[in-house]
This record gives C-alpha cells, structure tokens and sequence, in this order.
C-alpha cells in the first residue's frame, strides 16, 4: 500500500462508477486443467501455415463465427479497436490480389534489403499471391486508429496495434479450430486496402488473411518450433543479463 497520495485521476469523483457483475466461471479439476492444457497444444501444434489454397466454398456463417471469436479478444480500454472486411467477391479479389502483387514487386526487387530476402528464402513466398484468388475468402483486419464521436469528434483509442493483433490470433486459432486454414499476409505499403474496400479513414489494414481448405497437395515448408526451454523462463535466469553487442 502506498500510503497518503491522492487517488490516481480516472479514480473517483468526476468519473461514473464502475459497474461489475459476478464472473461466470467453472472451476476445472487441476487434471481436467492440465489435460485440457496439452490438449489444446496439441490441436494448435498441429496448425500450419499454407500458401496453397482450393477453390471450395466456405459458408459464410464459418467466417461469421470465426470474427465473432476474433472480436472476444480483449483490448485497451475495451475499445475494441478492429474490424473484419471479409471479401467474397471473385472481382474485388482479383482487384484486390492484382494491387497487392503491384506492391510486393516492388518491395521484393527494391525494398527488401538481401538480408531480409535471405530470411525469407525458407519459406519459399515471393509477391505472386495467388490465394488471394484462390481462397474463398479474404479477411482484411483492420485497426482503428481513432474513434469518431457522433458529432465527428476524435475519440482516443489505445494500444491499437496490439489489441488488433491479440484478435488476430484468436482468429488463426479459430480458422484452425474450425478445421480451416489461413495465411497471415501483410502487404506493405498497404493504404489502398482502406480505399479499395471503402473503409473510411480512421482505420488502418494490419494483416490480409485468406481463409479457407487447403488444396489437395498443398505443402508446407520444413520448419521446426523453439522448444519450451528456448521460449519460457521462471523466476530470473541464473546467467544474469547477457550482454548482446549490437
Ligand atoms: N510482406 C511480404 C513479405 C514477407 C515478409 C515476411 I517477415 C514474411 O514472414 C513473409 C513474407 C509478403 O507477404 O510476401
């Protein structure tokens, strides 16, 4: 406790008060919670990122579901700062896919610097995108920036980027869970999405996601993840900090 200081602003007089109300919670067993742990890793293990996708439909009301649990994810101020253009159309993807590749031409052969190419060479992208056109479905997550107040006033918004960001993992997760799959894309620059999709000017694209089946020989780069003892630590390390000269 610190004692003798004001209550921090946002506390208190000034403010309407906070309402709460119980939390719905059912408490697992500590084996149920641990089964239910591995469980879980074991599904998202076994998501894989695909550049390849079939042209078989998925129903609309998949996507819906999948948006609706991106939009569970929590966020600053609870502003929940992210909107999910779903694109069906075959003529606003081709539009779409042929403005994205214009721009991933030019960062592959101009922007991208040999390092960056060379990072990317496992993976085997380039900027032809054809799942773009070939997914039934492209999600454009937008993050937006600020909030419009009926009277056109600018209404802050907070940790924009990673409020976004947590919605679009629990959109992969949902993909995946649904028994689908998608790819994180993010063209750059990407300021014609806002205009080619009509969203207004408060909002900034984040990620292009394809959703849909994989095609029939889709493949998947050899890569392998960090094991838990390269990604997780308890309490302080014993090394001390290391030093890592720039
Ligand atoms: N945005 C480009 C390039 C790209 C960058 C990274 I870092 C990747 O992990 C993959 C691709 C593209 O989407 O192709």
């Amino acid at each position: 406790m610190i004692p003798n200081l004001p209550p921090p602003a946002g506390v208190g007089p000034g403010h309407p008060a906070p309402e709460f109300d119980p939390l719905e919670f059912l408490r697992l067993s500590p084996q149920d919670t641990l089964a239910r742990a591995q469980a879980f890793y074991s599904e998202m293990n076994a998501r894989r990122t695909t550049r390849q996708f079939s042209r078989d439909p998925v129903p609309q009301a998949v996507i819906e579901w999948a948006v609706r649990t991106a939009g569970t994810a929590p966020s600053g101020a609870h502003r929940q700062p992210w909107r999910f253009v779903a694109v069906q159309d075959g003529g606003l993807k081709a539009r779409l896919r042929e403005a994205v590749e214009a721009e991933e031409y030019k960062t592959y052969t101009q922007r991208m610097p040999a390092e960056w190419r060379a990072a990317l060479a496992p993976l085997g992208t380039d900027h032809i995108k054809e799942h773009l056109t070939d997914a039934p479905w492209v999600i454009v997550v937008f993050r937006e920036k600020y909030g419009v107040g009926a009277d056109g006033t600018r209404i802050k918004n907070y940790y924009t980027v990673e409020s976004a960001s947590i919605a679009v993992g629990l959109l992969i997760a949902a993909v995946h869970h649904a028994g689908l799959v998608t790819l994180t894309h993010t063209p750059n620059p990407m300021g014609f999405l806002a205009e080619l999709l009509g969203r207004p000017s408060n909002e900034e694209a984040l990620v292009v996601m394809p959703v849909g089946y994989p095609a029939p020989d889709a493949t998947v780069p050899r890569l392998t993840r960090k094991p838990l003892n390269e990604i997780f630590q308890v309490d302080r390390g014993s090394a001390g900090r290391p030093r890592i000269e720039p």
